[in-house]
């Protein structure tokens, strides 16, 4: 029987920092394009940066993904957490530690919400530049619910400290 629910955007922020980081952000990628109940629509390039956080720990890559998903919020969530666990993230406590692969839900639609599991929009997004400039790249007029435009977030944050390299995710 046809689903009857609606087709919500959706974007992910994709990080990681250990084992060839590029690599794992490939991985990422292509497991997000066989999440069931959702098609990948776009990927931005990828950048590169200093950490955030403890700075005993190799720079990072970042990118972000636009999905359309008929799931709810915490089961794309489910998802990515799948996805994050398939690809060996081993989770020691530290807050900002290095990880081969993070997956955060920046946006999903015009859901706001403080769940125990789920914040939304990711709380994160205003300050972070290595989250902000490739989520420009894909979708700049992108309201964030309950803040801006993309675009006008994207430049009150300095992008001095990224590098846009050259590899290409897909
Ligand atoms: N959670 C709540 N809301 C969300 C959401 N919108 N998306 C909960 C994803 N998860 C959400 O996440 C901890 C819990 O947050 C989850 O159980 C989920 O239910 P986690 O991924 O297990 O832990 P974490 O990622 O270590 O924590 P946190 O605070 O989310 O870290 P961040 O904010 O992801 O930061 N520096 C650079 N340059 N680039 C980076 O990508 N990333 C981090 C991690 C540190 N420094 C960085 C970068
Ligand atoms: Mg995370």
């Amino acid at each position: 029987m046809p689903s009857s629910r609606r087709w919500s955007p959706a974007y992910v922020g994709l990080g990681a920092n250990l084992d060839q980081p590029v690599e794992q952000l490939r991985k990422a990628v292509s497991l997000l394009g066989i999440v069931n109940d959702a098609r990948l629509v776009f990927v931005s390039p990828a950048y590169s940066s200093r950490p955030m956080g403890p700075q005993d720990q190799p720079d990072y890559v970042n990118a972000v993904a636009g999905l359309v998903t008929t799931l709810e919020p915490l089961e794309l969530l489910d998802a990515l957490q799948g996805i994050e666990n398939q690809m060996g993230r081993v989770r020691d406590g530290e807050r900002w530690g290095p990880r081969v692969i993070d997956l955060d839900l920046l946006v999903f639609a015009g859901v706001v919400m403080n769940g125990e599991r789920l914040v939304l929009p990711h709380p994160g997004i205003h300050e972070r530049s290595f989250v902000l400039y490739p989520l420009a790249d894909i979708a700049p007029s992108l309201k964030v619910p309950g803040l801006a435009s993309v675009e006008s977030l994207r430049a009150a944050v300095p992008g001095d400290d990224l590098h846009r390299l050259e590899e290409s995710l897909i």
